[in-house]
């Protein structure tokens, strides 16, 4: 994306987290003054690359983490998977960064936290997730507005209006096929499980100071409409466009402006069809779950969150079934200890024995 708008933005630090190749590739094109790769067995193989071409070479999840403190760095995109994001995203908020925020989990585990420490830091956060983006835009002049409800849209997943006869036998490359986005494979099976939009209730809570009977999922197979917001007086804004990443990344970077692009763009009368429905709460249980999690607050979100990670590899490894995934879940936010305002050592804590409690359900 920065490639074809280069005159905007300066790449001053890249990071992976075991892709080298890809690093030194986009190392070498956009001459950051530091990189750093996660996977410390990658080290030399980076450093002999782009070491002396001036590049800093640096390795360990620990140095992603601080790298964000850097100076001149202004804005963080975070699009670290999972928990992994939480520490870079609070190190960057500290040290007073801007964030484009791609890791959704970072606001579902410690989304009081954090955007109690943005605000504390005067620290801007700009979502990247099409649905959070697309509430964003509908949201740009009227910031002094009171949202009445957001409609959080949501595809269905590949499984839209399967029963649970059909669910218990899906396998992992059936969920792994998604109909409208081309995505990361822990987020493809989340929108199967229709997980990621109980992630993305929670983490729309905290980025737009909303309780939970201010947001709904629509189910919207199309995926065109990103995400709608009603007004006070009844008044609906949407933002939408052809599924297309791109965009909502871009619009973070170059909020209050938007840069002209050469995405493809939409046609009505290729779409003259655009549907609605009540999402399946019964036979996916997920959704359920995330309102019930963040309903209950303090660490139930982490729970949430650390129980899902765990079950998605399960999944992935085929360890357990479609419908187990949601069973686990369940199971480790009834026996896990609640606490009510956790702090950041809490969340460490609680994502640990989450996943040891989860492991040994499944075992
Ligand atoms: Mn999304």
């Amino acid at each position: 994306m920065i490639s074809s708008i280069p005159d905007k933005f300066l790449v001053e630090v890249l990071t992976a987290k075991n892709n080298a190749d890809l690093l030194i590739d986009q190392s070498k094109k956009f001459k950051p003054n530091a990189v750093v790769i996660a996977d410390k067995s990658k080290y030399t193989k980076v450093e002999k690359e782009l070491g002396h071409l001036g590049i800093k070479v640096y390795a360990g999840t620990e140095a992603v983490a601080s790298v964000v403190e850097m100076d001149n760095i202004d804005l963080v995109l975070t699009a670290l998977v999972g928990y992994s994001g939480l520490k870079p995203t609070i190190n960057a908020i500290k040290s007073g960064k801007d964030i484009a925020l791609a890791n959704k989990e970072t606001m579902v585990v410690a989304g009081e936290l954090v955007s109690n420490l943005a605000k504390k830091n005067g620290v801007n956060i700009y979502p990247v997730d099409s649905e959070h983006s697309a509430i964003f835009q509908c949201l740009v002049g009227e910031f002094h507005n009171h949202i009445e409800k957001i409609y959080l849209t949501c595809s269905g997943g590949p499984f839209r209006g399967k029963d649970r006869d059909y669910l218990e036998l899906v396998t992992k490359h059936e969920a792994l096929k998604h109909p409208n986005w081309d995505m990361g494979v822990k987020v493809t099976i989340d929108s199967a499980t229709l997980m990621n939009k109980g992630l993305e209730v929670i983490e729309a809570k905290w980025l737009f100071g909303l309780d939970l009977d201010q947001i709904e999922v629509i189910i919207h197979p199309q995926s065109i409409i990103h995400s709608m917001v009603q007004f006070e007086d009844g008044s609906i804004k949407a933002q939408l466009g052809l599924p297309d990443m791109r965009i909502p990344i871009q619009f973070a970077l170059s909020y209050p402006h938007r840069f002209k692009s050469d995405f493809p763009r939409f046609n009505f009368a290729d779409h003259p069809h655009l549907t609605f429905e009540k999402p399946d709460l019964e036979n996916f249980r997920n959704l359920r779950l995330a309102y019930d999690a963040i309903g209950k607050g303090g660490n139930m979100p982490c729970v949430l969150n650390a129980a899902n990670e765990v079950v998605v590899d399960e999944f992935l490894n085929e360890k357990i079934g479609f419908l187990q995934m949601s069973e686990v879940v369940e199971n480790c936010l009834q026996k896990m200890d609640f606490i009510s305002s956790p702090t950041f050592e809490d969340h460490i804590l609680t994502d640990k024995e989450t996943r040891i409690k989860a492991l040994e359900y499944i075992r």
